[in-house]
């Protein structure tokens, strides 16, 4: 039987290999959504700065710590630099903000969420005529900041989101400390087998967002393709006596991903925890892969952003 066991990362630290995803959780809902992913057995909550909530997060965090359901080190919290902050002197001041509003310490995984910068300060999509006003910053130069986090104990362990492999390497050119983690979007319909291989190369492991497809991104329209609804992975999840979003989580543990799924409903945030009693058989992976269809649900919309990171093929 499958149990859950945690990825180790390239310095050492351990990371539950599932989260609580909090996109798109709104602050009146977030906070019972992780005293509840706690009490459940999460340990591993993702967050970020753009995500509005972090406060709220925070008061379920506090909330488990007073009633001594768990303590800071059993948790394994993460939050994301965003793109307006990555001139390196904005980059503390950044990851300070997520501790106060999270109400703690350290952060144990620090994340550059997208490779491109954006024009500092102020609003956090800057606009001028309808257009994202970006920034010369280099994610180099940002790296190297991230990098001081970790001397001054704000963050046990740092990484990227959204980086494609050339910039990955770039990153690996300067770094003093290694990327932990790419964390980037993977289900069945992106299955994003060449960026995981690269980054296993280099040991750096893969945390899969959107895995149940974001059924509730913002831009989704009526009739696009639903993963959990398909067919196929239904026909699979039935054998396993399963849910299809068990199967999709179950998969992503089963290739070595780390794995964030979001819900703020009691019963599903349960219900995605309750995937440690099988595993796939490795035709069933291979079904599961050859989906595939380069089905990319969460991008930004500055695709002539210099660092954008999805025109090349990984
Ligand atoms: P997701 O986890 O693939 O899907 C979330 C949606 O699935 C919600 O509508 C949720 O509904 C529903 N859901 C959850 N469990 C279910 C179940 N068992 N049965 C049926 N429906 C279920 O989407 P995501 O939020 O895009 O991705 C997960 C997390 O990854 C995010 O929350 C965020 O933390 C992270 N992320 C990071 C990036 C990045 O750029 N680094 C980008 C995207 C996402 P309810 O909540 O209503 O239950
Ligand atoms: C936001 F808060 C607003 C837009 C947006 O688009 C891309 C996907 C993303 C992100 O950058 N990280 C997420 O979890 N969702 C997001 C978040």
């Amino acid at each position: 039987m499958a149990v859950s066991v945690p990825v180790i990362f390239n310095n050492g630290k351990t990371c539950p290999v599932i989260g609580l995803g909090t996109w798109k959780s709104k602050p009146g809902e977030v906070t019972q959504a992780v005293k509840d992913a706690i009490d459940v057995g999460y340990r591993h909550i993702d967050c970020a700065h753009i995500y509005g909530n972090e406060k709220e997060v925070g008061e379920a965090l506090a909330a488990k710590f007073a009633e001594g359901v768990v303590k800071r080190e059993d948790l394994f919290i993460t939050s994301k630099l965003w793109c307006t902050h990555h001139r390196p002197d904005l980059v503390e001041g950044a990851a300070r903000t997520s501790l106060r509003n999270l109400g703690l310490e350290y952060l144990d995984l620090y994340l550059i969420h997208w490779p491109q910068a954006y024009k500092e300060d102020g609003e956090l999509f800057p606009q001028e005529d309808g257009k994202t006003q970006y920034s010369d910053v280099d994610y180099v130069a940002t790296w190297c900041a991230m990098e001081s986090l970790v001397e001054l104990g704000l963050a046990k362990s740092i990484g990227i989101s959204n980086f494609n492999k050339s910039q990955i390497e770039r990153v690996l050119a300067v770094a003093k400390i290694k990327p932990v983690v790419n964390q980037i979007e993977v289900h069945p319909y992106l299955n994003q087998q060449k960026l995981f291989d690269f980054c296993k190369s280099h040991d750096i492991a893969v945390t899969a967002y959107s895995p149940l497809g974001s059924p509730d991104r913002p831009w989704a329209k009526p009739g696009d393709p639903q993963l959990l609804q398909d067919p196929r992975l239904q026909a699979i999840a039935d054998r396993y006596n399963k849910t299809v979003a068990q199967l999709l989580i179950r998969y992503a543990i089963d290739r070595g991903m780390i794995v964030i799924p979001k819900s703020v409903t009691k019963a599903r945030i349960q219900q995605n925890f309750n995937v440690f009693d099988f595993k796939l058989a490795p035709e069933d992976v291979a079904a599961v892969a050859a989906l595939e269809c380069n089905g990319r649900l969460c991008s930004m919309s500055d695709t002539d952003h210099p660092h954008y990171p999805f025109h090349d093929e990984f």
